[in-house]
């Protein structure tokens, strides 16, 4: 086979991957977990196939009813979120599944009960669907709490408290991002082979970056730190380039690019959207988690993300995230103290 590249014979899936980690776990690790993952990765799967055909078999527009924010339904979120929902509870290993589409958290009966609960938004960016921009899933799991039945306070818990946290960005491939707390891996499905193959292995966010992500066409409800935050990227002092803007509205792709290229991203808090748009349990955690393995800072402005103690399922949180040095001169500006 003279100048054709052999294929690698030693490829590592997601599941053998994640495997690997759990025979380093030693007696700890049950495998549980491991199904888990499996049972996601068969859903982003699907979601991804659908994404693609979408246009082709009528899944596209309006499902003809609204989620829990007030926002209408797209017929990919409604039947991301069944796939979701039903392999979860089939895989038998959760105990409390919350989605963005659900207003009340699901308790799964005793037959299936397992150990972990999963918080997601099935179909994150939706209404970049119809023009074909990229979209995702966001997971985050926790562990039940020690002799708990599964209950909404299993979930109630500080992003802290996670296991695990991950996305899949259905784009012009698919790519699984993930942290079992022990770093950060990109997973991208090879469609015939069925698998999510590692690609990005230990991705780490660069320390400082040259692009900031924002809805800026929100920048007259702004408060001063974050105005003065973004004047300091846009007329920096002479000598230094202004940062680049770039903004898809998508959160899974413009964290993606964050995670890669670095930089910042942020959705704040204003004087229109007191706490935000961010979802702090399926949207802001699960990304803080991935930042800040992957050597990035998750931040509200005041306090870290990962801290919070949710009170409520859907609450919202504002969010900066990205690569430390940008996120901390983001900070400076919150103390008042100046910027880079
Ligand atoms: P969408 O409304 O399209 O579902 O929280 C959802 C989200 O998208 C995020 O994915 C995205 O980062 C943000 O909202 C975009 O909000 P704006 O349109 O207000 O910029």
């Amino acid at each position: 086979m003279s100048g054709e590249e052999l294929p690698s014979t030693d490829i590592i899936t997601l599941t053998r991957h994640v495997l690997s980690d759990q025979f380093r776990a030693g007696a700890v690790a049950t495998g549980d977990l491991t199904l888990l993952l499996t049972a996601i990765q068969t859903t982003s799967k699907f979601i991804a196939t659908n994404v693609r055909k979408a246009r082709l078999i009528n899944l596209v527009g309006l499902a003809g009813e609204t989620n829990v924010q007030g926002e209408e339904q797209k017929k990919l979120d409604v039947l991301s979120n069944d796939i979701m929902i039903n392999s979860l509870r089939a895989s038998g290993k959760t105990a409390v599944l919350v989605s963005e589409e659900l207003e009340e958290a699901v308790i799964i009966e005793d037959k299936y009960k397992g150990n972990y609960c999963v918080v997601f938004d099935p179909l994150d960016g939706s209404s970049n669907i119809d023009a074909g921009v990229n979209i995702g899933t966001i997971f985050g799991i926790y562990r039940i709490k020690p002799g708990s039945k599964g209950t909404i306070e299993d979930v109630l818990r500080p992003g802290s408290e996670m296991v695990a946290a991950g996305y899949t960005m259905y784009g012009s491939s698919a790519n699984l991002v993930l942290t079992t707390g022990n770093g950060v891996n990109g997973y991208t499905l090879d469609a015939a082979l069925g698998e999510f193959i590692l690609t990005h292995p230990d991705i780490r966010i660069p320390p400082r970056g040259k692009i900031y992500s924002f809805n800026e066409g929100n920048a007259m409800y702004f408060h001063p730190p974050v105005v003065n935050y973004l004047n300091s990227l846009k007329f920096p002092p002479s000598g230094k380039s202004p940062y680049s803007a770039r903004y898809i509205g998508s959160m899974v792709a413009d964290v993606h690019r964050t995670l890669l290229y670095g930089g910042i991203f942020g959705y704040p808090d204003d004087k229109k959207s007191k706490s935000g748009k961010l979802r702090l349990l399926y949207e802001a955690f699960p990304m803080a988690f991935l930042t800040e393995q992957a050597g990035g800072l998750a931040t509200t402005g005041t306090k870290r993300i990962l801290d919070i103690v949710p009170t409520s399922i859907h609450q919202r949180c504002p969010v900066f995230l990205g690569s430390r040095d940008d996120v901390q001169d983001v900070l400076k500006f919150y103390k008042g103290g100046g910027g880079a």
